[in-house]
């Protein structure tokens, strides 16, 4: 099983940007913890971060016939982009939506996501370990 990791703007900035919030650990330790949980689960995976919509479109379109399942984490996206929700539905792979903070419980604008409209499930509040739940999910779906 192949899983496409997508990580939406900022969260390369992870260990830096505002870590009473999202931690001290960096966009790499996040790579290596994501590469360990799916090595122990048999899952192969491969990552794509972008601070851009357009990118995380086109490379949500170019996984089309190619992977599995996709993890997103479209980050403030999330909230307002209808165009990264579409792209999900266009190429119909199940998709798990992940926020390392619960942002229900934080600022209004961030409760809505457009983009978890088009997956299958959203975990959220988790950090890091949520990536290992929505792996978790997919082992799921494709038992
Ligand atoms: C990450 C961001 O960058 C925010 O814009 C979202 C999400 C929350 C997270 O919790 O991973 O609102």
């Amino acid at each position: 099983m192949n899983v496409l990791i997508i990580n939406g703007p900022n969260l390369n900035m992870l260990g830096i940007r505002e870590p009473e919030i999202y931690g001290l650990k960096s966009y790499s330790d996040l790579i290596a913890f994501i590469e360990k949980a799916a090595g122990s689960l048999g899952v192969a995976v491969s990552f794509f971060q972008s601070n851009c919509e357009g990118e995380m479109i086109d490379a949500i379109q170019a996984a089309y016939g190619k992977v599995d399942g996709i993890i997103i984490n479209p980050a403030a996206y999330a909230h307002t982009s209808i165009a990264i929700a579409d792209a999900l539905k266009a190429v119909g792979i199940p998709a798990v939506e992940v926020h390392l903070t619960d942002t229900h419980t934080r600022e209004p604008y961030r409760h809505n996501s457009f983009t978890s409209e088009a997956c299958i499930e959203t975990i959220m509040g988790e950090g890091f370990e949520g990536y290992r739940s929505a792996l978790k999910v997919l082992v799921e779906i494709f038992a």
